[in-house]
């Protein structure tokens, strides 16, 4: 069963498929058009990229341009704050750029000047006790000339010393000069390194904050950057999602939809699906496909998602177990009447239901109602010998009513559960025939109306279903060779159109070839 509508369906579903994304996808277009896109992002990404490299390579030149050791030098600046500049200058120049022997040789000259300080304090004292000594000799001699020569003698050797003395005392004063240059020439150098070592500090100050200005600047451009970047970024995306939104994601017109789904049309028509349901499963896809912005690659999962959908729906009448329901029924016997259509399988059907009835332990009783053919009596005979059933039969050409009216008294007088009617079969167009169904069904008051029909026949069967369910009222449907039907239109299209469950499938023509019929499984297995 559905081997036919399987494979159809599934053939159809994705042709449809393809030809709807080909209708909403334009491959080579988007493919172009998003090549063009990426590129202009590639392009921008480059640029964006280059710039930031630049400024990286500038930022860390400026860097570069401060001193190793910053730190080290902060903490000194500090130490040294608490001196005086000028302390700190003449410290930082006597060690740094004054040359040790230099120092050393200073030194040295200022130990010799002072030594011939010294020496030269010790003349003048000399001179000043030469001068008391004169003076004291002068009062001598006025007192005695007898010591005069020895005098004068002494006289002369003192004028040589005064002489030697103001000699050595010009040189010291020369010496002097000299140290006085030197020290000038110090102070001037002092100075002058001050000098240089202020204005390089203040060089440095305006290169810090030069350097502190650049930074802040950097740093806000970085900012800015990055603002102007994500808010880019963002337009970019903004973009790329609508490009592709538009191209992978369009909306499938109704119109589109129409020419598209002619093949499936035509897959559910040739399979015996009921144009009614063809029109149904339709109306569904179109509901869940069209105006729907639907995805690339997934178009056929979601043809498969609408179809499944609208099939197990067309499926879904309640359905009912038959033998829990004569189980759970008070209604003794539970009388059962079957109509169909001529060969529809009615009687080898009666014949399954006896048997499964048998196998749960409910008794039965067949009423042979079908009085119109000769051959018919004989059949049910065979069947109730072999399922060991009691048959009520009258004779050829007998009123079937009375016949189905004998089994349930018979059924009644012996507590007999289940009575079973067989009817002939009457082509639905049939009026009289019908009429003396409708007065079988008036006569018995059946628990159960069920109309049996060949699957095979597909839309014939439908229509055979309405008219029964129309002139007579049926509760249920037996479709018969199934197993033989591989279109299966048949039974996804009986349930909707009639509103009346399918109890059962017959796959066969063995007693237990009965199949409950499972809505759900089915449709899971046409789709499958
Ligand atoms: N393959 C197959 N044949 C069936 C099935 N049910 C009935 N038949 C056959 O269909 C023919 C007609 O069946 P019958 O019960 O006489 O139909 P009736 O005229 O409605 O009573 C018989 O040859 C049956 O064996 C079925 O489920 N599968
Ligand atoms: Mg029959």
């Amino acid at each position: 069963m559905f081997k036919f509508l399987k494979e159809k369906l599934k053939e159809a579903v994705s042709k449809f498929s393809k030809k709807l994304e080909e209708e909403i996808d334009e491959p080579e277009g988007i493919e172009k058009k998003w090549k063009e896109t990426v590129e202009i992002k590639e392009a921008k990404d480059r640029e964006l990229k280059e710039q930031k490299a630049k400024e990286r390579k500038e930022f860390g030149k400026k860097l570069k341009e401060k001193p190793d050791s910053e730190e080290k030098e902060k903490k000194e600046r500090a130490s040294e704050g608490k001196k005086s500049f000028f302390d700190r200058i003449k410290e930082r120049f006597s060690i740094r750029t004054v040359p040790k022997e230099e120092i050393e040789e200073d030194l040295e000259k200022a130990k010799e000047l002072e030594k011939e300080i010294i020496e030269e304090e010790k003349i003048e004292e000399d001179i000043e006790k030469a001068i008391k000594d004169e003076k004291t000799r002068k009062d001598k001699s006025e007192k005695g000339i007898g010591k005069k020569d020895k005098e004068f003698e002494e006289e002369k050797e003192r004028e040589e010393k005064r002489e030697a003395f103001k000699e050595k005392k010009s040189d010291s004063k020369k010496t002097e000069k000299e140290t006085e240059k030197i020290k000038d020439s110090y102070k001037e150098k002092v100075l002058e390194e001050s000098e240089r070592h202020l204005s390089k500090e203040k060089g440095r100050i305006v290169q810090e904050e030069e350097r502190a200005e650049s930074k802040e600047e950097i740093k806000e451009k970085t900012k800015e950057e990055t603002e102007y970047e994500t808010q880019e970024e963002k337009n970019f995306r903004g973009f790329g999602q609508r490009i592709k939104d538009i191209f992978t994601k369009k909306e499938l017109t109704e119109q589109q939809f129409d020419k598209l789904f002619w093949d499936l049309e035509l897959a559910l028509l040739e399979n015996n699906v009921a144009l009614e349901v063809v029109e149904k499963i339709k109306k569904d896809l179109k509901r869940e496909l069209v105006g729907r912005k639907l995805l690339r690659g997934k178009i056929s999962q979601e043809v498969v998602n609408a179809l499944d959908k609208s099939i197990e729906e067309t499926l879904s009448v309640e359905n009912f177990d038959l033998i829990k329901i004569i189980k759970s029924s008070k209604e003794r016997p539970f009388v059962i009447l079957f109509l169909g259509i001529n060969g529809s399988g009615k009687t080898t059907t009666i014949a399954k239901i006896a048997y499964a009835l048998k196998n749960q332990k409910i008794t039965s009783v067949i009423a042979a109602s079908d009085t119109f053919r000769a051959a018919a009596i004989q059949q049910l005979e065979h069947h109730a010998t072999n399922l060991d059933v009691k048959l009520i039969k009258h004779d050829y050409g007998a009123d079937a009513a009375a016949v189905a009216y004998d089994a349930i008294e018979y059924a009644k007088a012996h507590k007999i559960d289940v009575v079973l009617i067989d009817t002939a079969g009457r082509l639905h167009s049939n009026r009289n025939l019908m009429e003396e169904l409708k007065k079988i069904a008036r006569v018995t008051k059946p628990n159960l109306k069920i109309f049996v029909g060949e699957a095979i026949t597909g839309n014939d069967c439908v229509e055979q279903a309405k008219t029964f369910n129309e002139e007579i009222g049926i509760d249920g449907i037996i479709l018969t060779k199934a197993d033989v039907d591989e279109k299966g239109g048949a039974a996804l299209s009986m349930s909707y159109i009639t509103k009346k469950p399918i109890i059962y499938l017959g796959t066969g023509q063995n007693y237990d070839d009965l199949e409950i019929f499972n809505p759900n499984k089915t449709a899971e297995s046409i789709l499958s």
